[in-house]
């Protein structure tokens, strides 16, 4: 059953798309300027006042002061409540005791305190036990705080800036129903090619033609299988996107050498993904950008002029994705881009968008140093100073103030409550911008309130011009990004981001996924080995041994961090039965995936969503996978093993080089239901089978392109 509450006239998200059993009740103002008042039974938990202004209040205009109403709506939780969702965001698998902010954000440490990521997926469960549980999602394109238990141990507070929103109450039997409902809304998750699913190499720094060939050949000469390797920004001419560094890749007569590369490589059954960032270069001499300014497909800002900020080109333009005819150009440059140079699909980077600074924003630190200079006496040697400045640095980069100084072409019929307010502004603006707004039907909304489609329109615009909803996986390219919204799921997957080469966020992966596939993000991985900082041996393995679980299987590091490719290690047989036990697996795993995909359900759950007793109600670091399997990784160093619970009777599979990862049987054995210590080795692989269940295995190859999808054996009950 699903309730839709209106309030206000909400921004047209398009996040949810099938609303065919949904009653839809729209919530008036005079309800809402009520104090407390209780909405209609089943939401008789819910209070409703106008002041989610205590969430908000420093970021309010002057200018919109009076007009201003905010939303608030508080849910009392029971003592044994658990809430789940919220998709990538830190915290553990129930998300009670923190605050939540949805708000894209590139950061890149993602230690414990952190409020906000790249990912904005305001839907949550609550289950109370006994069969109470219930779903809701916030539909509302910016920033949404949810406050589940921090402030008050009983309280769940859901605040928006403004009182424009859709607010879905789905009530099922259990919670698997409730997510499996909401899925259904929300359209189905974009389905990759299976060659997706193989291993993938990354790194930031590969540049040329020399390091992709390193790559490969080094595999080729371990005996590591590989399907795709990734290139950064490095590949690039000047960090321009859709071109690429000719003295890297041309040879000397001239030829697209980069196109051959990548001919070359897929030849061999190795993809080559590039990475396109969500800055243009602004440049006159660019064709690109000067296409870009010529046709109006930019960001605004107040003054009519294209909105300006750095990223790694310096200073780029931004694509106004909210306009249809903006979308349509940078998608066609990137199909244009795919097909040119035999490229087998995109990764989607700082498209939160990322901001490094803006001419204001350097303008303003400047002014603060010459102001603080003067109040000085001795500024040469003030430590006061020196910590300021630091504060003030740091301050520049991903600044609000930023985020509201452009503006965005909306449809009038999309924008609801969230257009400028004022007629006037939108006639300055449209005056400074030379006609902009060619009609009567367009209004401008500054991007600060629908800051989170941002990543979301442009991976959009990508998997519709490259075509990734075809239904066809075979023909699909590849793609994921970084920044998303509720609704990119059907374009594309996205990784996590920028995690650490730290034990803790192997766990953090692992409590991530179940809450992205609840938003649709079943294509989906964290770097592997980890991104920032340096990794080690034995964490590269533990990482990979829950990679081999999940759809996307990428190791990938940051530049100036420690050589993290598997071949850099030593001896390289522990990191071959790893990788061979994935291709061993691929015919199961894929196919678990169609399954969810296909049926709106979880490719990953916690245990709490299938079973009822306690053990498995509190079970954190374990999860289902499709509808056979358990995966208890290890994520503690120097560890031989692991505590593991049993929901019910399963078969322990211990894989080894030498007794199932790379060809044989693994170790089989019947275990009860209950808790065990489990022995697993930084060179094993332990997973579990549910009784009376068995999986298809095949044998191993060096790529999908050889693999033989032949079932020849079964793992599990005989
Ligand atoms: O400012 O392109 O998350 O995967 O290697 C950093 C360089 C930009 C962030 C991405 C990361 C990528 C990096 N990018």
């Amino acid at each position: 059953m699903v309730k839709k509450y209106v309030f206000g006239t909400p921004y047209k998200t398009l996040s949810v798309v099938n609303e065919k059993d949904t009653e839809c009740i729209v919530v008036n103002d005079n309800d809402l300027n009520n104090q407390n008042t209780v909405m209609p039974n089943p939401f008789n938990k819910v209070e409703l006042t106008c002041d989610g202004g205590d969430y908000f209040h420093e970021s309010l205009d002057v200018m919109e002061v009076q007009k201003y109403k905010g939303f608030k709506a508080v849910i009392t939780l029971e003592n044994n409540s658990k809430v789940y969702g919220l998709g990538l965001q830190m915290g553990s698998i129930n998300k009670r005791g923190r605050v939540y902010r949805s708000f894209c954000t590139d950061d890149p440490v993602h230690s414990e305190d952190k409020q906000s990521l790249y990912g904005a997926h305001n839907f949550i469960v609550i289950n109370n036990g006994n069969g109470d549980t219930f779903g809701i999602f916030i539909d509302y394109p910016g920033p949404v705080v949810f406050d589940i238990g921090w402030t008050n141990t009983n309280e769940l507070v859901i605040a928006t800036e403004n009182a424009n929103l859709n607010i879905y109450y789905i009530k099922e039997e259990t919670i698997q129903k409730v997510v499996h409902t909401f899925r259904t809304m929300i359209g189905k998750s974009y389905i990759p090619p299976f060659w997706a699913f193989g291993f993938m190499q990354s790194r930031w720094g590969y540049a040329s033609k020399k390091d992709l060939i390193d790559v490969y050949e080094n595999h080729k000469k371990h005996n590591l299988p590989l399907d795709a390797i990734f290139l950064d920004i490095d590949y690039m001419d000047g960090f321009r996107d859709f071109t690429y560094n000719k003295d890297a890749f041309d040879s000397d007569d001239g030829e697209n050498g980069f196109s051959k590369c990548v001919k070359e490589l897929l030849d061999k059954g190795i993809h080559v993904v590039p990475i396109i960032d969500a800055g243009i270069k602004a440049e006159k001499d660019f064709a690109v950008d000067r296409e870009g300014v010529e046709n109006n497909y930019y960001c605004k800002t107040i003054d009519g002029n294209d909105f300006l900020a750095a990223v790694w080109p310096g200073f780029s333009h931004f694509v106004d994705v909210t306009q249809d005819s903006s979308r349509k150009w940078f998608g066609n440059l990137c199909k244009k881009f795919l097909d040119d140079n035999n490229l087998s699909g995109f990764w989607l980077d700082m498209n939160e968008p990322a901001i490094f600074y803006s001419k204001d924003g350097v303008e303003e630190f400047g002014k603060k140093l010459v102001k603080w200079g003067a109040q000085c006496e001795n500024p040469v040697g003030s430590d006061i100073l020196t910590w300021k400045i630091k504060d003030a640095v740091l301050g520049v980069q991903n600044n609000l103030s930023d985020y509201k100084s452009f503006y965005h072409k909306v449809p009038k019929t999309d924008a609801g409550g969230l257009a400028q307010s004022t007629t006037q502004l939108n006639c300055n603006l449209n005056e400074k911008s030379s006609g902009l707004l060619n009609s009567e039907n367009d209004v401008f909304v500054r991007h600060d309130k629908i800051h989170n489609l941002y990543g979301y329109l442009l991976t959009r615009a990508v998997g519709e011009a490259i075509n990734t909803c075809s239904g066809d996986p075979a023909k699909t390219p590849l793609l994921f990004s970084r920044a998303s919204f509720i609704g990119s799921h059907r374009y594309g997957g996205i990784w996590t981001g920028d995690n650490c080469s730290w034990w803790s966020h192997i766990l953090l992966c692992l409590q991530q996924l179940p809450a992205l596939n609840m938003a649709g993000y079943l294509y989906t991985g964290c770097d592997l080995g980890g991104f920032g900082d340096n990794t080690n041996r034995e964490l590269l393995l533990r990482f990979l041994a829950l990679g081999i679980f999940t759809p996307l299987m990428r190791n990938h590091s940051a530049l100036g961090t420690r050589r993290q490719e598997c071949y850099n290690f030593g001896d390289t047989d522990d990191f071959r039965a790893i990788l061979s036990l994935r291709y061993r697996l691929l015919p199961y795993l894929y196919d678990e995936y169609l399954w969810a995909a296909n049926n709106y359900e979880l490719y990953f759950r916690p245990l709490a969503f299938d079973y009822n007793d306690s053990e498995s109600q509190n079970c954190v670091d374990q999860l289902m996978l499709g509808r056979d399997i358990m995966i208890a990784p290890v994520y503690t160093p120097n560890a031989t093993g692991r505590a593991v619970y049993l929901p019910c009777n399963m078969y322990q599979i211990t894989c080894t080089l030498n007794n199932g990862c790379v060809t044989g049987d693994g170790e089989n054995i019947l275990l009860n239901k209950g808790f065990h210590w489990v022995k697993c080795l930084p060179n094993e692989i332990v997973f579990f089978i549910k009784e009376d269940h068995k999986i298809p295995i095949c044998n191993a190859a060096c790529s999908t392109k050889s693999l033989d999808k032949t079932i020849v054996t079964y793992w599990g009950c005989q």
